[in-house]
């Protein structure tokens, strides 16, 4: 059924624990991109202590993947490692034909920051310098330079207050000129909000996957789709009033976190289909699909 403006894949949820070669809790919140015809799949994969990594997933379909069984390696100094109890929540931009990884780095004490990585064929990572200090989470890089520079997004920890920021950089090391997103904020998303996705460029603007909580008991995570200028992509140029896709089904209500439905991995295919995987409860993943010019409507604009 269709009630919101993604439609969920009837295989749903096309990854669990039981797809993951160990013992493991839980796969959840995958990276996303298309690397020649093959779907590659960054999750999150919590193994049986609970410690959070980054695994490579592989499908020729977007819709079967086959798992790693080792967790990506980014080689790094000692003082790196200290960031690298726990790697979750990637996202993955191709950028001057490299793919970069920007991931959430969080110590045993759990402090978190972000962790960038570069890799060309998704078997050998290479460390880029951290681009924040802790805190900082939701981020991930613009996939072509704004005005001769790189560009980032990223928000800070947490909090009803906490905004999401655009930085620039030269050289992927030193980063700078932040400004804030100037996104309305929808009862939906009062909570707090956070980029999905990395952006994807359309005609019309970065088309922009965001989540947004609403504090109801719990937490409750919804997706939701805005347009950034694409000169000036601080400037919110559309915004879907509405979420567009919800906890409803049985593995998005119950789970680690219940009534949680979280991307940060999207692929536009040459058809127009917007291929959204997202983790379902914290635990599994699952795939809707919708069509960009939809979405870009919905924003406002015309698709
Ligand atoms: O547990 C729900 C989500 O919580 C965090 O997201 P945010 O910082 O935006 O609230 C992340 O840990 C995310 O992985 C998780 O799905």
């Amino acid at each position: 059924m269709r009630d919101e403006l993604l439609l969920r894949h009837p295989g749903n949820p096309i990854l669990t624990y039981r797809d993951v070669p160990f013992h493991a809790n839980a796969i959840y919140n995958p990276g996303a991109v298309k690397f020649g015809d093959e779907y590659i799949l960054i999750p999150r994969v919590e193994d049986g202590r609970r410690d959070n990594r980054l695994h490579v997933a592989r499908s020729s379909d977007g819709v079967r993947f086959t798992l790693d069984p080792e967790p990506i390696e980014i080689p790094g100094t000692d003082e790196d490692r200290v960031w690298e109890k726990h790697q979750y929540d990637a996202r993955v931009t191709e950028l001057e034909g490299a793919y970069y990884i920007a991931y959430c780095a969080q110590t045993m004490e759990e402090v978190v920051r972000i962790g960038l990585a570069r890799t060309r064929d998704f078997r050998t990572f290479e460390r880029l310098p951290f681009p924040t200090q802790p805190w900082s989470r939701n981020c991930a890089l613009f996939p072509e330079r704004i005005g001769g520079l790189y560009a980032r997004l990223d928000r800070p920890m947490s909090g009803s207050d906490a905004m999401t920021f655009i930085t620039f950089s030269p050289d992927l090391e030193f980063w700078g000129r932040s400004k804030p997103l100037d996104l309305r904020i929808e009862t939906w998303m009062r909570e707090k909000w956070g980029i999905g996705p990395a952006p994807i460029r359309t005609d019309e603007g970065w088309l922009l996957i965001i989540h947004g909580v609403w504090l109801a008991t719990n937490y409750v995570y919804r997706l939701g789709v805005v347009l950034l200028d694409l000169d000036e992509p601080w400037r919110v140029i559309g915004q879907c009033p509405e979420f567009i896709l919800t906890p409803r089904e049985p593995y998005e209500r119950s789970g680690e976190v219940p009534n949680c439905v979280f991307s940060n991995g999207a692929i536009l295919e040459p058809d127009g289909e917007v291929k959204v995987y997202y983790g379902a409860a914290d635990t599994c993943i699952g795939l809707a699909t919708g069509r960009v010019d939809e979405l870009i409507a919905a924003c406002g604009a015309s698709g």
